[in-house]
Formats: C-alpha cells, sequence, structure tokens
C-alpha cells in the first residue's frame, strides 16, 4: 500500500472453523487485523474490520456428531467462544458474521445462480482425493505418502457434483497476476502459488451430495462445497448498499490469512468474482481488473511448536484465554506482534515470551515510564514543565517513523523503531541525570530534561497504541487524556508494568 492511496480499507480475517475452541493462531490472525485497523484509523482511513465463523461442511458435521449434538447446537456454542474471544483480546471488530445466518445463506444462492446464469456450472461426477480437515480438494501429483501436502489424512471421493470451470481461468488469472505483483504478500508464497497455477487448474467440485449440513442448492438434492460457501462471506456481510459501496466497491480489500489457506483466497476467490463479471466467452483480464483490482491476500506464517503447526487437530495449542488471564492482554498482544517476522513462523516459547516482555516492555519503555513521572510528580508540581528547548527526540514524529514498515507488513521492525526511541530516551536519563540537577538547585536545567522525556513517553503512548491499547489508556490517563502541552497537570501514575513470573 502506499502512502498517498486514502482509499476506505475492508480488512477482513478468515471466518473460523467451529469445529473446536479458538487457540492462539486465531488469537494471532485477529490481533494482527486489530492493530492494522486501529493504525489504519490512526493516520485518518475509514476502516471496516469484519470477522465471523465458518458454520458448515462435512467436518463441523461430522464433530457435532461424535459430541452427540446437532451442527446447529455446536456452531451456535463455538461461535460464541470466538465472538467472546475478540471481546476478551479487546478487537474492535466492526461486525462478526456466521455463515448460517439467512443474510449470507441468501446471498452466496442470489451468487450461485448468477454463475449458472454466467455457464460457470456444469454437472459431473467427481472422482478424487479429498481431505474432511482441510475440505480440500487435491490432485493425485499432490499427493505424499498417501496424505495431503498439508499432511492431513484423505480420501477418495466418487460422487455426483457441479463443477466450476476454474480449468477455463488459467491463462487469464497468470496474465492478471504478472499486472499486479502486489497482490499477494509476501512475494515468496505469490511465486509458489503462481508455480501451482502454471501447472494447469482443474475444473472444481462446488458441490456435494453425501451429507446435508450445507447451504442447499435449489432445485437439487446437494449442497453448497463449503469453500464457495465460506469465501462470499468477505461480500454478503456488507449487507447495505452505503457499506458495501464504502467498504467494497471504492475500497482497498484486504484479506488477512493464514498461509494454508492462501489458494482459496488467491486462486478461487478472484475466479469466483471475475465468473460472475462474464461469461466463458468473454472471459479477460479486465474481468479480474474489475472485480479484484482492489484486493490484496495478506498472509501471515504459522506458530509453531515444537516445530510443528499448532492446530486444533493436533490438539498441541495454547489456549489464548488462559495466557491472558496469567499475563494480561497488552503482553500477549505485544509478544504476538513483536516475535514472528511477520509473514514467516515463529515458536511460541514461555521463556521467548518472558525475555521480550522484561527486556523490551518492562525494563525499556516501563522504566522510562516509571522515572520520568515519578520525577515529574515530585520536582515538577506534577505538571508538564513550561520550558522551551530544543532536542532530537523533539524531532521525531515516530507515527509517521512507523508507517512505512507497517504499509510494508514489518510489524516487528515498526515496534522495533519505538523500542529505539524509547532506549534513546532512557539515555537521555541517564546522561543528564535530572534527579541530581533537581538537587543542586539546577531547576530549570531538570525541567527542561523532564519536558523532553514527557514528549517522548507521550509519542510512545500514541504510537505503540494500536498494538497496546491497555497501556495507552493508563499512560493517557496520566496525562489527563489532552495532548501533550506545556501546563498539562499529571495524574498520579499507576504501575506501568506488572513483573512477570519467568518460571
Ligand atoms: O481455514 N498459526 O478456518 P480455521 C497461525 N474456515 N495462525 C493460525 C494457526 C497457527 N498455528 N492455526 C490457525 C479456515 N491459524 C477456514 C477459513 S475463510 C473464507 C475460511 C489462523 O479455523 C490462520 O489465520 O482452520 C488461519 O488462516 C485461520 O486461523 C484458519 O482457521
Amino acid at each position: 500500500m502506499n502512502s498517498q492511496d486514502n482509499r476506505n480499507i475492508f480488512l477482513t480475517t478468515p471466518i473460523y472453523y467451529v469445529n473446536g475452541s479458538p487457540h492462539i493462531g486465531h488469537a494471532y490472525t485477529s490481533i494482527v487485523g486489530d492493530f492494522l485497523t486501529r493504525f489504519y484509523r490512526q493516520q485518518g482511513r475509514k476502516t471496516y474490520y469484519l470477522s465471523g465463523t465458518d458454520e458448515h461442511g462435512q467436518k463441523i458435521a461430522q464433530t457435532a456428531e461424535k459430541e452427540g449434538i446437532s451442527p446447529i447446537e455446536l456452531c451456535d456454542r463455538n461461535s460464541a467462544l470466538f465472538r467472546a474471544l475478540g471481546e476478551r483480546l479487546n478487537i474492535q471488530f466492526d461486525d462478526f458474521i456466521r455463515t448460517t445466518e439467512k443474510r449470507h445463506k441468501d446471498y452466496v444462492v442470489k451468487m450461485w445462480e448468477r454463475l449458472v446464469q454466467n455457464e460457470w456450472i456444469y454437472k459431473g461426477t467427481y472422482n478424487g482425493w479429498y481431505s474432511v480437515r482441510d475440505e480440500a480438494f487435491y490432485d493425485e501429483s499432490e499427493i505424499v505418502d498417501g496424505k495431503a501436502p498439508s499432511g492431513s489424512p484423505v480420501e477418495w471421493k466418487e460422487e455426483e457434483t457441479y463443477f466450476f470451470k476454474l480449468s477455463a481461468f488459467t491463462d487469464t488469472l497468470l496474465e492478471w497476476y504478472e499486472q499486479y505483483p502486489g497482490f499477494v504478500f509476501p512475494h515468496g508464497r505469490f511465486n509458489e502459488l503462481k508455480s501451482f497455477v502454471k501447472g494447469g487448474l482443474r475444473d472444481l467440485s462446488v458441490s456435494r451430495c453425501t451429507f446435508s449440513w450445507g447451504i442447499p442448492i435449489p432445485d437439487t438434492n446437494h449442497v453448497m462445497y463449503v469453500w464457495l460457501d465460506a469465501l462470499f462471506n468477505y461480500q454478503s456481510a456488507l449487507d447495505t448498499p452505503e457499506k458495501f459501496k464504502h467498504f467494497w466497491t471504492d475500497a482497498k480489500v484486504m484479506h488477512l490469512v493464514g498461509k494454508d489457506i492462501i489458494r482459496f483466497h488467491a486462486v478461487y476467490w478472484p475466479t469466483f468474482l471475475a465468473a460472475l463479471e462474464c461469461t466463458p466467452d468473454t472471459l479477460s483480464v479486465q474481468a479480474f481488473n474489475k472485480a479484484c483490482g482492489h484486493m490484496q491476500i495478506v498472509s501471515h506464517g504459522w506458530w509453531l511448536s515444537n516445530g510443528e503447526k499448532m492446530s486444533k487437530s493436533l490438539g498441541n495449542t495454547v489456549d489464548p484465554v488462559e495466557l491472558t488471564e496469567k499475563y494480561g492482554l497488552d503482553y500477549v498482544r505485544y509478544f504476538l506482534l513483536r516475535e514472528p517476522s511477520f509473514g514467516s513462523d515463529a515458536n511460541f516459547t514461555n521463556e521467548n515470551f518472558a525475555s521480550r516482555i522484561t527486556g523490551e516492555l518492562i525494563n525499556n519503555i516501563g522504566n522510562l515510564c516509571q522515572r520520568t513521572f515519578t520525577l515529574a510528580h515530585k520536582s515538577c508540581a506534577s505538571t508538564v514543565p513550561s520550558v522551551k528547548v530544543s532536542h532530537p527526540l523533539l524531532e521525531v514524529n515516530l507515527e509517521e517513523e512507523m508507517k512505512p514498515f507497517i504499509e510494508d507488513f514489518r510489524l516487528n521492525q515498526a515496534l522495533e523503531v519505538v523500542l529505539t526511541y524509547a532506549s534513546k530516551a532512557n539515555e537521555l536519563v541517564q546522561e543528564s541525570k535530572p534527579w541530581a540537577l533537581f538537587k543542586t538547585g539546577e531547576q530549570q536545567k531538570g525541567e527542561e530534561a523532564i519536558f523532553i522525556l514527557l514528549y517522548a513517553i507521550y509519542q510512545i503512548k500514541e504510537a505503540i497504541a494500536p498494538a497496546l491499547p491497555e497501556f495507552h489508556a493508563r499512560i493517557s490517563n496520566v496525562f489527563n487524556n489532552e495532548s501533550f502541552a506545556s501546563g498539562v497537570k499529571l495524574n498520579p501514575l499507576p504501575k506501568v508494568f506488572e513483573q512477570i513470573a519467568t518460571s
């Protein structure tokens, strides 16, 4: 995204499967999206942030059956857990859609009818491999040791199905990708995806008739393939003409996804959208430009546990609610944003967690706040001093300095910009020793140092607000919720950061 771009932003998380409770991977995606939307809002961009739950398909039906409850009971129970997690993590979703809602089901049926009308759907028989865990079809060439590339078990399927003419899109899609090099982040993953498409796309089975937990296809005994159903949540949630115009037609659309579901978002989704714009006879790159020229797929890596992906099915996950209860929300948000090089995998360990929080938040930013506010209360009458002073730290606009990093999704480096600035402010404390200045009667000089340090803290709490909303609120309260200026009265300082147990 470039700095001149002032369009509204529509940012989405994947809609999460409700076959289990949320884990740290889900929390991560939602927190990254929340960080980005808060940042864009801070920059004055109109932003709409959507999440929700993916509730149809064989996996959900099977899980419900195992638990001895109906699919909708399972969906109601687990969807509520995902919604509650969002609240617990202080995520500002503008909407939370469930695919079992009427608004969604009606919308998907309408889109299906348009695909039929545009001659993209035909009836046939599917013979091939399917993974229920991934809810995905795989080509023979992709099967390794009897398993899907994701490691999930596969089973052979032979059933009547409706096909979507995906194969017709191969060349046009590749041509469009070439014109739109920023479509998938990061670049390396985009290249992998292009190689997959270059291998030739096969028609996609988009209906199932061997179970019934899905959106019924009118006048048939089939239900919609769960990914066709799910992807359309990104439009069905924009359920008024105004919302659709502001946050789809006129907006920059950013789909935040884990790397495991890039293919669905960067191959299936744009082709479904392009297919709504044309027929097989009129297919062209223009159809893609019109339907998805404003869209970007932003993919992140996995959280690993001992080198393996954390997942519901492997049972090696960390519970984000427990973690937040143990350490507090800001620490969890900070660690998740700061530890990975965004786009790559990262390991979750208690040691990494404790060392980042202690070294970077408590000892650096926390210490700066504690020392500065204590002196401001003791020696500056709890007021931002009235002095005229110049200093390099006063020249910095941290938000602006972070911006290029955030625009390139280098989130860990964006946070490092704040840490480096905080370290410089701590150096100023060491060098100027304001407590000694006050003691030896050099009030003016002491006040100059405190003024600079208070400015630095103010910059830090604003710049880091999208990551640490609780810290931001605490420090804003010390500044009486006022803009930074001489004469602002300072409230008493609460504990900036709690120590954490390292064991
Ligand atoms: O795929 N590390 O839902 P899902 C990081 N319903 N992120 C992780 C993760 C991990 N170990 N595990 C999961 C689906 N995620 C579909 C999506 S969208 C139209 C339909 C995150 O419940 C990551 O964002 O399996 C991943 O893409 C998402 O959870 C998938 O969650």
